[in-house]
């Protein structure tokens, strides 16, 4: 087996380096729990960015996959298959919609909603060719790909990549008014995420959906929800927009539809908005694959059958009082949904970086956003006795 040292001197000597990971190599793991090939233990708090909300390895997801994997795997969307008709229906029916479209990657999905919304801005509100104009918020994050990192506030994200895709305007995260000035009669979508992930766990105001979501029917705009990150129990619902007793739009969803075992994403919307999309007009090899079909409905029992979403919500609860707890001069505001839950750092603190350096050394595995915010969001399998460890441990790191 190779050593920790040897697979990041590989990395570092034949990969890009657009990533600048903790320095710890994962060799293997189960539910909560990594193990680095030294054999030292770690407390996963970041779970694949919320891909692996059902634990490393679930039994019944890995079942779910094997068997499938004994019988078909990729077909391509030029036929049918025998899974992606049964796993569209359960999309739909916890998504509260009425039709999916999967693809692969969060990116994707995105690209998906952004294409849908400008097609049915065309064909059914009636904006003319190439005005269509969607809003974004400020600090957003929805993915890497050229048209989405042009609607991006990140430098480090979206610098020296241009000519950028234009028909995107940026306001204020949490400002209702600016939403409402900014629509033009060409506005055919605002996107968001209801709660910003990569910005630090940035939580809107309560209502602020729903709020967004009358405005946007004022004014026949789609209102998109990003709930790549926030999306399958991470918040304490299924869906983050269940906190305000809505259904957007559209719906994006990836990460932990796959159950921590494959890219799967997709895009949910009512019937009468999916029918813009026609045969030929989107599509992808591997979206809707049935190995990967099998994974997003066990993915889904998964969160059902184990309540996830109360777990979420309690354990969430639970975790953040306990954190707040702790008697720290560094910490600058600690503040979460569900067991998404974020430590901002007081600038004196000098950056999260050596924190979060500090944490695996310790054997918690989190990860810093940008300068000063550090992200916990374990697996929502997590169990209390995990958490009363993981406190410890905040403790000895931050209670100096
Ligand atoms: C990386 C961040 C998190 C997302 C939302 C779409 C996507 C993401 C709300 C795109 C992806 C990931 C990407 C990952 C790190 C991670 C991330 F720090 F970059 F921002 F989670 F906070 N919408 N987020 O959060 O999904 O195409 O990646 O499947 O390394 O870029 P994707």
């Amino acid at each position: 087996m190779l050593t920790s040292k040897q697979c990041i001197e590989l990395e570092a000597t034949y990969g890009a380096k657009n990533y600048k990971p903790i320095p710890v190599v994962i060799h293997k793991a189960e539910g909560v729990w990594v193990w680095d090939p030294e054999g030292n233990k770690y407390l996963d708090c970041l779970s694949a960015y919320s891909a692996v909300n059902q634990g490393h390895l679930h039994p019944r997801i890995v079942q779910a996959v094997k068997d499938q994997m004994d019988t078909l795997t990729l077909t391509s969307r030029a036929f049918y298959n025998d899974r992606l008709g049964p796993f569209l229906k359960k999309l739909c029916d916890v998504s509260n919609l009425e039709v999916a479209l999967p693809m692969n990657t969060g990116a994707e999905a995105v690209e998906t909603g952004i294409k849908i919304a400008r097609r049915w801005g065309y064909q059914i509100k009636g904006v003319p060719a190439n005005k269509a104009e969607i809003i974004t918020a400020k600090e957003n994050f929805h993915g890497r790909t050229s048209t989405i990192v042009s609607f991006s506030t990140d430098d480090v994200a979206r610098k020296d990549y241009g000519p950028y895709m234009p028909g995107f305007i940026n306001i204020p995260y949490n400002d209702l008014k600016a939403l409402e000035a900014t629509i033009t009669p060409n506005t055919v979508a605002f996107l968001v995420e209801p709660i910003q992930g990569e910005a630090g766990v940035i939580i809107p105001d309560p209502g602020y959906l729903k709020k967004a979501l009358e405005i946007c029917r004022k004014h026949n705009v789609l209102l998109i929800a990003d709930e790549i990150q926030t999306g399958f129990c991470r918040t304490g619902k299924m869906f983050c927009f269940m906190h305000d007793d809505i259904t957007p739009d559209i719906l994006l969803v990836g990460k932990a539809l796959g159950g921590g075992v494959f890219p799967v994403s997709a895009a949910i919307t009512r019937k009468e908005i999916m029918d813009v999309i026609t045969p030929g007009s989107h599509g992808s090899t591997f979206g809707g694959n049935p190995l990967a079909c099998a994974a997003a409905e066990a993915a889904i029992d998964v969160l059902i059958d184990e309540k996830l979403a109360q777990r979420s919500q309690e354990l969430g609860e639970y975790f953040l009082t306990k954190i707040k707890a702790i008697d720290s001069p560094l910490f600058k505001e600690v503040r979460g949904k569900g067991l998404f839950i974020a430590i901002e750092l007081t600038d004196q603190a000098g950056g999260a970086r050596q924190y979060t350096e500090r944490l695996k050394e310790l054997g918690i595995l989190a990860k810093e956003t940008h300068v000063h915010t550090i992200r916990l969001a374990p697996p929502l399998i997590i169990q209390k006795v995990e958490i009363d460890w993981a406190i410890s441990v905040l403790t000895d790191v931050f209670n100096t």
